[in-house]
């Protein structure tokens, strides 16, 4: 069972709309089962665990044998060509304190590629969707990014990973940009903030550390509205680096962080 990548996108807008309800209704019973993974501040709630059953659910419903990757429960074993990539609440933090910007995101992987995608922001109802090759939008609208071409003119959304050493490092490097860049944003989802540098609500976005699931749907919907989705040096965009810049900055901003050493550090 594979399927066009629109009928993918179907699944996903389908299922991150139902995912989405659920979440803002668990959030508005108040958040439970606070409990914590790599580190203190790595937290997940009871709301991710059951959301991301709550998709399993939908999906094997739609998609019987299909795989699915989360972030809470791993990798299930399917049959088919096509896997599911699932954040079930991107931005946990931000959940956790009832900040507005935490998402459900949902990418479909046919054959190895990521060819649909689906954002969902919880607390706004904000919706961003993609397919490969069939360009990204969001209320109807087809998404492009910013058209900025200078460095010092360019504002940049980043993130932090939980570890010390890690944040210690990633000061150091936020501490170098921030004096020729425009100005930093750290708004707290991967998801959100590729979305967000999609329709030129940021410039550019960059982050080291993050796993698939918190930028596989962001990514394409960057991607198709006309960003490069990059890691440095020619790396392809993963745990080492991802950045997500319009063609008039990428290699500015790229070299400036390969510069500070923005994929090294713990
Ligand atoms: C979050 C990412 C964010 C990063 C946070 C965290 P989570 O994902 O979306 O960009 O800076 O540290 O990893 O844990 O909320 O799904």
């Amino acid at each position: 069972m594979t399927g066009t990548s629109d009928e993918l996108l179907t699944v996903a807008v389908e299922v991150v709309r139902a995912a989405a309800e659920l979440a803002r209704d668990l959030r508005e019973q108040g958040v439970s089962g606070v409990a914590t993974k790599s580190t203190a501040t790595d937290v997940v709630t009871a709301a991710d665990k059951a959301t991301e059953r709550y998709v399993r659910d939908l999906l094997r419903e739609r998609r019987p044998g299909d795989t699915v990757l989360g972030e809470e429960s791993g990798q299930s074993t399917g049959t088919g060509g096509v896997r599911w990539i699932l954040d079930p609440i991107d931005g946990t933090v931000n959940y956790l304190y009832g900040l507005p910007q935490y998402a459900v995101s949902l990418a479909a992987e046919r054959d190895g590629e990521v060819v649909a995608g689906a954002v969902r922001n919880v607390a706004s109802g904000e919706e961003w969707t993609a397919t490969r090759g069939g360009g990204a939008h969001r209320a109807g609208r087809k998404l492009r990014g910013s058209a900025v071409t200078e460095l010092g003119q360019t504002l940049v959304a980043t993130g932090f990973g939980y570890a010390a050493a890690r944040r210690a490092h990633q000061a150091r490097v936020v501490a170098q940009l921030l004096p020729v860049v425009r100005d930093i944003r750290r708004l707290g989802s991967a998801a959100l903030d590729l979305c967000f540098a999609a329709e030129g609500r940021v410039d550019a976005y960059f982050e080291k550390g993050l796993n698939l699931w918190d930028h596989a749907a962001g990514g394409l919907v960057a991607a198709e509205a006309g960003l490069l989705v990059t890691g440095l040096a020619g790396a392809p965009p993963g745990p080492d680096l991802l950045l997500a810049a319009p063609p008039g900055i990428h290699r500015a901003l790229h070299d400036a962080l390969v510069a500070f050493d923005a994929a090294g550090g713990p």
